[in-house]
């Protein structure tokens, strides 16, 4: 078969002296780091939507990039050229996985029969390709916010027809997911939430979309799939407010509605920085609560308030990450670039450039969190300074063998505590610049 991408050949590592711009400085897929190899922390997935369909059309102007891949858009044809661009790019990137909404596969038809009769035409092409390359499906999705139809929400529409849609396509999704053995199924809910409190009933909007939840996960369970749900935490856009504002909220919601064993959450770098935390934050909100699933790996622009969806590039929040997943176990799913190029990012030397800088940029972060962990500074700080927690009082404290009452006279015999020590902020700041730079 012709190549699509013929002046590109296979990404290699070509280590951090290389001025190749098609050779990966630092991911070395093979090279083993705290005991396990790069590609095993790792495991990276391409995003359909964004690499095989985005082309640069924002509210302001059209497409810059050209991603017909030698089809005409809008046909079947067409996407089966993007099934062809889509392997060949993960091929010869070492990305193993690859992750979907159902819409990005195929054009959508008015009837759904319709719709549903291409997925499965272009789902047994895609197995095929899945047989011979040996590539993986991470997670599938349903896409229900593009279509008007799912202009009050999907979930939490206000139309049951619409309702009945959103589970149409969802079962469907389930379906193609389990067809390609993936890992897990993605609830974003981008429409669900709402402008104003003048036309909602958020009560019954989020019961709704939990009922909605626990169909999928037993019509998902009866045919088979043992995977993960999760659900990706945004706080707006499109929505002003979105029910599943951010990691801790989602998972109330989860544990409010039973659906906490099914479920885990997969955390987008950008949509935490929304909500006013740090991609680390959200990290370990999920982490500590059992349901750190997945990553969509990018990053936003702290002076933009809106999700950008760049490729990471950003070292100092990829070593941050990569501690806290290391610390967590590692991931049951994987790093999803849910990332486009910039917008004058056209060609397809850069679709390739931006993958290789998103795989760099979280090749440092692992090798640099490995460095933080095997000095032991940070860690031994943390501990320390919780320690008086581990005898005497303190320890009673934890044990649960004590009551206010006995601490109350602890505290009037003890006239003014001293302060509880440093928290040295900047001591561990400069201990990481030296990990990292020294
Ligand atoms: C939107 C977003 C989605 C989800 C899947 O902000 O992140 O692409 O990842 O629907
Ligand atoms: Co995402």
């Amino acid at each position: 078969m012709k190549e699509i991408f013929e002046n590109i050949g296979k990404v290699k590592y070509e280590g951090a002296s290389s001025k190749n711009p098609l050779a990966f400085k630092f991911y070395d897929a093979d090279r083993v780091v705290l005991g396990k190899k790069m590609s095993e922390h790792l495991p990276f997935a391409m995003a359909w939507w964004h690499n095989l369909g985005a082309a640069g059309t924002d509210m302001f102007g059209r497409d810059t990039a050209d991603k017909s891949f030698g089809a005409v858009k809008g046909t079947m044809e067409h996407a089966k050229a993007k099934v062809d661009a889509g392997f060949e790019f993960m091929q010869k990137l070492g990305v193993n996985y690859f992750c979907f909404h159902d819409v990005d596969l195929v054009p959508e038809a008015d009837d759904i029969k319709e719709t549903n009769r291409r997925l499965d035409e272009i789902s047994d092409y895609i197995l095929e390709k899945m047989n011979k390359t040996g590539i993986k499906c991470l997670w599938g999705t349903a896409n229900m916010f593009s279509n008007p139809r799912f202009m009050n929400g999907a979930g939490s529409t206000n139309s049951a027809d619409v309702y009945c849609f959103a589970a149409a396509q969802i079962k469907k999704a389930l379906d193609l997911t389990v067809k390609f053995g993936g890992k897990g199924y993605v609830f974003w809910g981008g429409r669900e939430g709402y402008e104003t409190l003048l036309n909602t009933d958020v009560k019954f909007e989020q019961e709704n979309i939990a009922r909605l939840m626990k169909m999928a996960v037993e019509y998902g369970r009866s045919i088979g799939f043992k995977g993960d749900f999760y659900i990706e935490p945004k706080p707006k856009e499109p929505m002003k407010h979105q029910y599943d504002f951010d990691a801790a909220t989602a998972i109330g919601f989860l544990r409010q509605y039973g659906l906490d064993k099914d479920f885990k959450l997969n955390i987008e770098a950008n949509h935490a920085t929304l909500a006013g935390h740090t991609f680390e934050h959200d990290l370990r909100i999920s982490a500590i609560n059992g349901m750190l699933g997945s990553i969509d790996a990018n990053q936003g622009d702290y002076l933009l308030g809106w999700d950008t969806d760049e490729f990471p590039f950003d070292v100092y929040t990829s070593t941050m990450c990569m501690l806290e997943v290391i610390r967590a176990g590692g991931l049951t799913g994987g790093f999803n670039f849910d990332a486009k190029c910039r917008r004058p990012s056209y060609t397809f030397e850069d679709m390739f450039e931006s993958y290789i800088l998103g795989m760099d940029t979280f090749a440092l972060g692992l090798i640099n969190a490995e460095k933080i962990i095997k000095d032991g500074r940070i860690d031994a700080f943390v501990k320390d300074k919780y320690s008086s927690f581990e005898s005497g009082i303190g320890k009673k404290i934890v044990d649960g063998k004590t009551s206010l009452a006995e601490l109350a006279k602890i505290a009037d015999e003890m006239g003014a505590p001293a302060l509880p020590g440093s928290g040295k902020q900047e001591h561990l700041e400069a201990i990481v610049n030296q990990i990292l730079f020294g």
